[in-house]
């Protein structure tokens, strides 16, 4: 790197693209972009943007193109690159999984032996079902690799899923999950080098951080008896240390603090009958601690 900008390449049209702008301007950094943009510099952060295909991200990380590297984990499963994974950003999320025809005869992997599986994903492919002792013959195909069956052109296939209806829609049924995936932040091994490059790259984590945590939290506030607060506070831990202020009537009470979303929620009616009420909850952005 150049000691004055990091570089962080992202993809650049395709489906970890939006979230991964979302992700970005959340962390607080500011940017221009708009689909035929190569670059952006960022406004408010010494850093710039690349965007690119994201089979050439691992490539352009470790070699030292660019220092980060936003991409799914899954590509760094297939391809293996020579850096340095920094953080799970929670994003992104999907599953390489081994399907068969829905009328196949398949039940278990052992049934797949001496079959041809299509897919994208040769290298995962090879090293699964070698580990799980089923040899098989691999067919590389680039895209629609869920028409391979239909085709005669393999037994099953090995291919991401997210919602599994592209895999309804082919007449297919998972048989077995290979990996879990999400989108992941990489560096280029060198990158940290110089006290500068590292100060910039952990001033980034940081922020990253900072996002992922707050996003499961919620900031609550609502008005309760005053004699039921002690109970408030145990039952939801992120009362705790929250400010609790008297109302005008003196005999209710206003507590406010950041909780976990899905406990509040689990919580909820508990607390309406409790006798807690006028919720408001507003998003959390970032904290850091
Ligand atoms: O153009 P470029 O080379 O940059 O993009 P690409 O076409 O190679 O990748 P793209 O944009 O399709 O996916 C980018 C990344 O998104 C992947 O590497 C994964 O990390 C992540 N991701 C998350 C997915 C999915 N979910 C996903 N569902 N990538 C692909 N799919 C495909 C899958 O291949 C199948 O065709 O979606 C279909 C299945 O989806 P469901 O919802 O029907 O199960
Ligand atoms: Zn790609």
């Amino acid at each position: 790197m150049n000691n004055q900008y990091l570089k962080l390449a992202i993809q650049k049209d395709g489906r970890l693209t939006e979230e991964t702008l979302s992700f970005l301007r959340a962390a607080g950094i500011s940017f221009e972009s708009y689909k035929r943009k190569l670059f952006s510099t960022c406004r408010n952060f010494p850093m710039e943007i690349l965007y690119v295909r994201d089979d050439d991200i691992p490539g352009l990380v470790e070699s030292g193109v660019v220092d980060l590297g936003i991409l799914g984990q899954n590509v760094l499963n297939e391809e293996r690159p020579d850096v340095k994974k920094l953080l799970n950003l929670r994003y992104g999320f999907c599953t390489l999984t081994v399907s068969v025809p829905k009328e196949s005869p398949v039940t278990t992997l052992a049934d797949l032996n001496g079959k041809t599986i299509a897919t994208t994903y040769p290298g995962s492919t090879t090293r699964y079902f070698q580990k799980n002792g089923v040899s098989v013959n691999t067919v590389t195909i680039r895209g629609s690799v869920e028409i391979a069956p239909s085709l005669g052109i393999a037994s099953a296939i090995v291919d991401l899923t997210s919602t599994g209806s592209t895999l309804a829609l082919n007449d297919l049924r998972p048989l077995a999950p290979i990996y879990r995936s999400e989108a992941v932040l990489i560096a280029n091994k060198q990158s940290a080098g110089s006290l500068k490059e590292r100060a910039l790259v952990n001033q980034l984590l940081t922020r990253f951080k900072g996002v992922l945590s707050a996003a499961n939290y919620t900031y609550v506030i609502m008005t309760a008896p005053k004699q039921i607060a002690p109970k408030l506070t145990k039952i939801i831990p992120g009362l705790a240390s929250s400010e609790i202020t008297p109302d005008k009537t003196g005999s209710n009470i206003r507590l406010q603090g950041v909780v976990k979303e899905d406990m509040f929620w689990a919580l909820f009616e508990r607390l309406k009958t409790l006798g807690a009420g006028k919720f408001v909850m507003l998003p959390v952005e970032k904290i850091i601690s």
